[in-house]
């Protein structure tokens, strides 16, 4: 998708997520969180007309060669963009379980089994400080990652594909979870939509 970007729909209802992730969270972050994201690099973007044509994930890629009058506000709220945008679509109602399929063998070959694996995650956010988000994703050698990111910062601008993320700014959890981001992190695992995770996988190599 293009300039301009538009904040898409929430792929389920705000309380599908329940007990998970709460309603009143789901409409604050994606209707205001989210839709400020969107704005704000429509803003930037709309400046200069020669990056106007690419796709987010490209002009995330190009980071180090946007203008610079736009870069800083590209990085954070293009970052915000691109990064909710996977966030709500590998999330959704009935989520949870474990990948099967290519999926699967990968996660286990890379991390020894899908436990170590989700304590990786865990722990990557659970340790990021401050504000920013942990990722499952696919190196430029087709090899999977897990690593967290600061701020709104994408695996794109490190030339890595996400195909798996997790908000761990306070906005994503703080209403129903307060200070209390590990047990968050624990319960975000029933909302995973292993289909989207896997179908994103299979587009990265
Ligand atoms: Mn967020």
């Amino acid at each position: 998708m293009a300039h301009p970007f538009q904040l898409p729909d929430l792929p389920y209802a705000a309380d599908a997520l329940e007990p998970h992730i709460d309603a009143r969270t789901m409409e604050i972050h994606h209707d205001r969180h989210h839709q400020a994201y969107t704005d704000k690099l429509n803003e930037a973007v709309g400046k200069h007309s020669e990056w106007r044509d690419k796709e987010i994930e490209d002009i995330l890629r190009d980071i180090d060669r946007l203008p610079e009058d736009i870069r800083t506000a590209v990085r954070n709220n293009g970052g915000g963009y691109a990064n909710h945008n996977l966030f709500w679509e590998i999330m959704g109602p009935a989520g949870g379980g474990e990948p099967g399929g290519e999926l699967g063998d990968a996660i286990r070959s890379a991390f020894g089994s899908f436990n170590d694996f989700k304590e990786k995650v865990n722990n990557a956010g659970a340790t990021q400080f401050g504000s920013g988000w942990a990722w499952l994703v696919v190196g430029a050698g087709g090899g999977l990652k897990v690593y967290s990111t600061p701020n709104q910062d994408s695996p794109y601008m490190n030339g890595d594909t996400p195909i798996l993320g997790v908000d761990v700014w306070e906005h994503a959890y703080y209403l129903k979870y307060q200070n209390k981001r590990p047990e968050y992190l624990s319960a975000w695992w029933g909302t995973v939509n292993w289909d989207a995770v896997a179908e994103r996988y299979a587009r990265a190599r």
